[in-house]
């Protein structure tokens, strides 16, 4: 059996999985539910004033014993032969010298809040926390730019990011940053405490950091040097384990966690990674699949052969195989097509299910439009990310050559189907580099998240991202577990196939997927692709952002 555990921000889940990939066991720790001891609202402390967000690990360190109390009672822990996770992204721990000697010497007869003293700051970071401007100029201009960052780092700077957060501490507590002999990712301090001992970054989860080169798979030097001195800051990053597969970068796991809750003593810790990395390891993508999780904001995760970096998404090593993740993600995806909605079911009265009008709007305008977009719309009732734009809602009708910016369209019910063309193209848009397929179309396609469900919306998005293998929804509501249990079984298990072969020898598409129809001709290509583009060009003129 292997465990995969994920470190979110309100749970930790743990999801135990037999040798061939299928579930056994399941269990969940609510924060805010099962340690109310701690106040954290949604698992954080939030400081509307600094901007400041930040989890108390000791409540991390409880959880951890009260999932793995759960665990022993549902399950025989003792042919676990892995274990590995995938944890929320970019936040930090920072233990005190010391720590690796209580890591080494866990007792078991005591509760895991024993390592609460050996933490030089009880705080973690949390990826909501928007108080490093200052330290994201730094690191921005210690490189030459935020183009520059991106190329290196595999992203612009954030204020979410490791570097600029470390940055911060050092700023903000010297005395705490003096203090700290080791600094983990969530994902790493997870995998150390099962392991007792330090356990590495892992090469996905590294790259959420702003501080290591992707390309060059090394720390860069310039951005280690804000740190404080290069050699220093190193060690206390410790190593990174470049292949979940490589020995050096495994350890057995504590026998603190085999005294207590009968795990076998043989089990392997694999180093663990991020959960987004973690959610592209729940199924057998290859290169040019791509996920698009259609929920409040919308998320594009696709797996690429090719490194081409932009300050507006975000690029990670591939944790287990052989090249990268892109993540794009926009603010504007479901509330905005709500917004159309609920104006289109002002006008024809509000159908029992709410998406009727909508659903029905999107495929007449799509059988009566022309082949050659001629419209572009912009629905961005939020401030948006790609590209960083303002709030704005904005029209262009095309022709010959010229766009017209317009108030609505001459039948104001098409922008149910332009609402999906322009999220659906801006994604196109910026896949179609990262893909190596000689179309620049992506193989698969998966939809996930709550959009899913209405299939008008996932053939309409399907049409304009035009998969060549088919287009899929599938239920990934514990994908970040599944994949870490998928990358345990991968490290621990000692095979020499490919990531990608050996999950997909137990995969059952039919019985995980089912399908969205999409057929027919490519009907948005490249010029599609340019109107879009000179449509954005035109909206960022308009609000000043070129
Ligand atoms: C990714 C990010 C979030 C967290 C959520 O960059 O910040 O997705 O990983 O846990």
């Amino acid at each position: 059996m292997y465990l995969g555990l994920d470190l979110s921000t309100q749970q930790i889940k743990g999801l135990v999985v037999s040798d061939k990939l299928e579930a056994l066991a399941h269990v969940t720790v609510e924060f805010d539910k099962d340690f109310p001891q701690y106040k954290t609202v949604k698992g954080v402390y939030s400081n509307s004033e600094t901007n400041e967000v930040q989890a108390p690990v000791a409540m991390w360190l409880e959880a951890v014993d009260l999932l793995f109390e759960r665990l022993k009672a549902k399950i025989d822990l003792s042919s676990l032969k892995g274990v590995s996770g995938a944890c929320q992204q970019h936040g930090s721990v920072f233990w005190k010298k010391g720590a690796l000697q209580a890591l080494q010497s866990l007792d078991s007869t005591k509760p895991l809040k024993q390592l609460e003293t050996s933490l030089s700051w009880d705080l973690s970071p949390n990826w909501q926390d928007h108080s490093t401007a200052k330290e994201c100029d730094e690191f921005e201009s210690a490189v030459g730019g935020m183009d520059e960052l991106a190329k290196i780092s595999g992203s612009k700077a954030h204020h979410r990011f490791t570097g600029p957060q470390i940055l911060k501490l050092k700023h903000k507590r010297p005395d705490l940053y003096e203090q700290t002999e080791h600094i983990s990712l969530v994902s790493s301090f997870l995998a150390s405490v099962l392991a007792g001992d330090m356990m590495p970054l892992d090469i996905g989860d590294v790259c959420g950091m702003n501080l290591w080169d992707i390309q060059k798979r090394q720390w860069n030097e310039k951005l280690l040097s804000l740190l404080g001195d290069e050699k220093e800051v190193i060690e206390k990053l410790g190593p990174v384990s470049q292949s979940p597969k490589d020995k050096n970068g495994q350890k057995s796991v504590s026998s603190y966690f085999s005294k207590k809750y009968g795990v076998s003593p043989d089990c392997k810790v694999v180093p663990f990674t991020g959960d987004n990395p973690g959610t592209i390891m729940s199924l057998p993508l290859e290169a040019n699949d791509v996920i698009v999780s259609l929920g409040t904001s919308t998320t594009a995760l696709v797996v690429t052969e090719k490194y081409v970096p932009s300050p507006q998404y975000h690029l990670f090593s591939h944790p287990a195989g052989r090249g990268y993740m892109g993540m794009l993600c926009y603010c504007n995806g479901a509330l905005a097509r709500e917004q159309v909605r609920d104006e289109i079911n002002k006008r024809h009265g509000t159908p029992e299910d709410l998406w009727g009008n909508f659903d029905k709007l999107v495929a007449e305008c799509k059988s009566k439009s022309n082949a050659v977009l001629d419209k572009v719309g912009f629905y961005f009732p939020l401030s948006e990310i790609i590209p960083d734009c303002p709030q704005v809602i904005q029209r262009y009708q095309w022709s010959n050559g010229q766009a017209e910016p317009v108030k609505s369209w001459a039948n104001e019910d098409e922008d149910a189907l332009r609402i999906i063309e322009s999220q659906a193209l801006s994604i196109r848009a910026r896949l179609g580099p990262m893909l190596t397929s000689a179309t620049r179309l992506p193989r698969k396609l998966y939809f996930v998240g709550g959009g899913s469900k209405n299939k008008a919306i996932c053939e309409a998005f399907a049409k304009v991202l035009f998969p060549s293998e088919g287009a899929f929804t599938l239920d990934l509501t514990d994908a970040c577990a599944k994949g870490a249990a998928n990358l345990a079984a991968f490290g621990a298990s000692g095979t020499d196939q490919e990531w990608e072969k050996y999950v997909l020898q137990f995969w059952d598409e039919k019985e995980r997927c089912s399908s969205v129809h999409c057929s027919g001709a490519d009907e948005y290509g490249q010029a599609a692709v340019d109107l879009f583009f000179s449509s954005e060009k035109l909206l960022l003129q308009s609000v000043n952002k070129v």
